[in-house]
């Protein structure tokens, strides 16, 4: 039998979802649309077997013939589609952020704790992307000694109207949050955003780009670029500097080629759909074998958990005081061993 998921939000990200669980998946089918937009979910449901729309958010979690739970509507909705998940006991693959604040995402790392099952499962793609796996691995394995600074760049061609200053942190320098906690396994103690001169193509007002600033509990230093109206086109790289050396991925040398005259290169990806559609589909196989198994476990999760949505949100609450004020910026977070279960 296969996985009956509700898709909730099919905007850029739900929709690719909903191709991908159609098409590339094993195990699992889309059972349920919705959006808030009532004709968009009609439509992409007629394009696919046994699928049906339902048309409240809520409905859709708790309907009975649905089995799990992928989100992608807007960020501030999450908080109340992430507490009925949890309610009625749905496995929930949740797209970044969370919740759009600390608050209500530490409510959900406390709820979930309490019922004592992992169900909340966090949309940090680049976990599962192969050159971040390998970067990982080698840190893991010791190979480059003890991780000592790590450098990112990240690089968008260009990103939508309504954009802003704070949107830069929490919705793209969060990856490279998740991606700090991921490859050195410990928590980000304080931000600093750096705001260079703005890119004179950017929308008036933006603070594009931006230089982040982090030290961790251990007193490792990370810096990350982050320039989102480049025009040039999707670019994410990640150096790691340790002890015996260092390693670095997202390079873009897929194929070189030479031509007439005498120039080379090759191409970049164009968004992070393409750039990460790797991760995105080993993400969602991973997560449908892991709320399979859940059943038996009570693990229905199988990457970043509710926690690691809660520490981000934490870390780019700091970085968004540090957008206004220029200082560094302590992050203000529990302990997680106060939360029994977290
Ligand atoms: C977007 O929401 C993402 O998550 C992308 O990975 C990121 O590169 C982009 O800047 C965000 O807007």
């Amino acid at each position: 039998t296969e996985l009956r998921i509700a898709v909730l939000g099919v905007g850029m990200m739900g929709a690719d979802h909903v191709r991908r669980i159609t098409g590339a998946i094993a195990g699992a089918r889309v059972a349920v649309i919705n959006d808030y937009d009532s004709s968009k979910a009609e439509a992409l449901a007629a394009t696919i077997p046994g699928c049906r729309v339902v048309g409240d958010p809520i409905d859709a979690i708790a309907d009975p013939d649905v089995d799990a739970v992928l989100l992608a509507t807007p960020g501030p909705t999450h908080e109340k589609q992430l507490l009925a998940c949890i309610e009625h006991g749905k496995p929930v693959m949740c797209e970044k952020p969370l919740t759009t604040d600390v608050e209500t995402s530490l409510a959900v790392v406390k709820a979930e704790a309490e019922l004592g099952k992992k169900l909340i499962q966090v949309g940090f793609m680049r976990r599962f992307d192969t050159e971040y796996e390998q970067l990982k691995a080698l840190i893991v394995a010791g190979e480059l000694g003890r991780p000592l600074v790590v450098h990112c760049a990240h690089r968008n061609p260009a990103v939508p109207p309504h954009f802003d200053s704070a949107m830069i942190v929490k919705d793209s320098l969060v990856h490279e949050v998740d991606v700090t906690r991921f490859l050195l396994d410990e928590e980000i103690t304080s931000v600093q955003i750096i705001k260079p001169s703005a890119n004179p193509a950017a929308p008036q007002g933006l603070a594009d780009p931006q230089i982040a600033l982090f030290s961790t509990e251990s007193g490792k230093h990370v810096d990350a670029e982050v320039f989102v109206t480049t025009g040039v086109a999707y670019e994410v790289r990640t150096e790691v500097v340790g002890e015996l050396g260092s390693a670095m991925i997202g390079l873009d040398v897929g194929l070189v080629r030479k031509t007439a005259p005498g120039t080379w290169g090759g191409q970049i990806t164009p968004s992070f759909v393409e750039r990460f559609g790797q991760a995105y589909d080993s993400e969602i196989q991973r997560w449908v074998d892991a709320v399979v198994a859940g059943a038996e476990t009570g693990n229905y999760i199988d990457g970043p958990g509710a926690w690691d949505g809660y520490a981000a949100a934490a870390v780019c609450a700091a970085g968004v005081k540090s957008l206004e004020s220029g200082e560094r910026v302590a992050v203000d977070m529990v302990q997680r061993s106060s939360i029994a279960g977290a």
